[in-house]
């Protein structure tokens, strides 16, 4: 049911990020929310899911700062596109996950590692920096002091310590099956609750907790008044909705 799903197809590369590979990005996750579709699967070609940035053509470019500044602006707006436009996004992970690939990942609602995935942001090593949001969304996910660790000395994460940090939420042997169910459960969910959860939950984070309040306030009055939810609430209330149990 109008599930999407979004390949990173450059294996001879791993995957690494051309600025035309980030402007279909931007394309492909400005369209989705206007094409009816409830979530995608965000899944990569051949044994890694990306090496971040294409360190050979940023190298061939001999970008100027400003240059390279833009650059990093059509990552945000990618990647932005993603966390903000209220389609659930889940990435199905495997292999390498590093540098502006981990700035992917992360953009994304649901992280899905299999057991040979691995973390790391090797900005530090190469010279670089992160530039496509790391500072914000992996530092949110696993904490500064463990994002500033991995960049200074390399550190990789895998395993269950990557899901014990924050970096995935589930680690199994098929990240791809466990991703498409993840996608088919969360699109039985109302649309509008779905683009408020995966959207509205990252606005707020932005604004004080007075200022989130508020806008949270906004939003369940439009998202709990819904047509859809009326119909779930009368099921409940006639006794033939699903009730919350362990084994549901
Ligand atoms: C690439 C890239 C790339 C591979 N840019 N071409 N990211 C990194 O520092 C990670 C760099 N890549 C690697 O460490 C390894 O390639 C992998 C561990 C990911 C995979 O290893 P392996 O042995 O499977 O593949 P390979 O033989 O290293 O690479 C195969 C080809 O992919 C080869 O090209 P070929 O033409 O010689 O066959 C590699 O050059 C190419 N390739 N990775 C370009 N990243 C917004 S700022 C974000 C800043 C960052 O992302 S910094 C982190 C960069």
């Amino acid at each position: 049911m109008g599930i999407a799903t979004v390949t990173l197809n450059r294996p001879a590369k791993r995957n690494a990020l051309d600025i035309a590979t980030i402007e279909e990005l931007v394309d492909i996750f400005a369209a989705l929310p206007h094409e009816g579709i409830r979530a995608a699967i965000l899944r990569a070609e051949g044994p890694h899911f990306c090496a971040g940035l294409d360190l050979v053509e940023h190298h061939r470019e001999e970008r100027s700062a400003a240059d390279f500044m833009r650059v990093c602006m059509r990552w945000h707006e990618a990647f932005n596109k993603m966390e903000y436009g209220g389609v659930p996004v889940i990435a199905a992970l495997k292999g390498a996950v590093v540098g502006g690939g981990l700035e992917l990942a992360s953009a994304a609602h649901i992280r899905v590692a299999g057991p040979d995935c691995y973390f790391g942001l090797p900005e530090g090593q190469r010279g670089l920096f992160t530039g496509g949001g790391a500072t914000i969304r992996v530092a949110d996910l696993i904490g500064k002091a463990r994002m500033i660790d991995m960049m200074l000395t390399g550190r990789l994460y895998a395993g269950d310590e990557a899901v014990s940090v924050g970096l995935c939420q589930y680690l199994v042997e098929d990240p791809e099956t466990k991703a498409r169910e993840l996608a088919e459960r969360a699109a039985q969910n109302p649309a509008l609750s779905n683009f408020a959860i995966c959207s509205a939950i990252s606005h707020m984070q932005n604004m004080s907790a007075l200022d989130a309040a508020y806008a949270e306030a906004v939003v369940a009055g439009v998202v709990n008044t819904q047509d859809a939810a009326r119909e779930r609430l009368a099921a409940f209330a006639g006794g033939t909705a699903a009730k919350v149990r362990p084994d549901s």
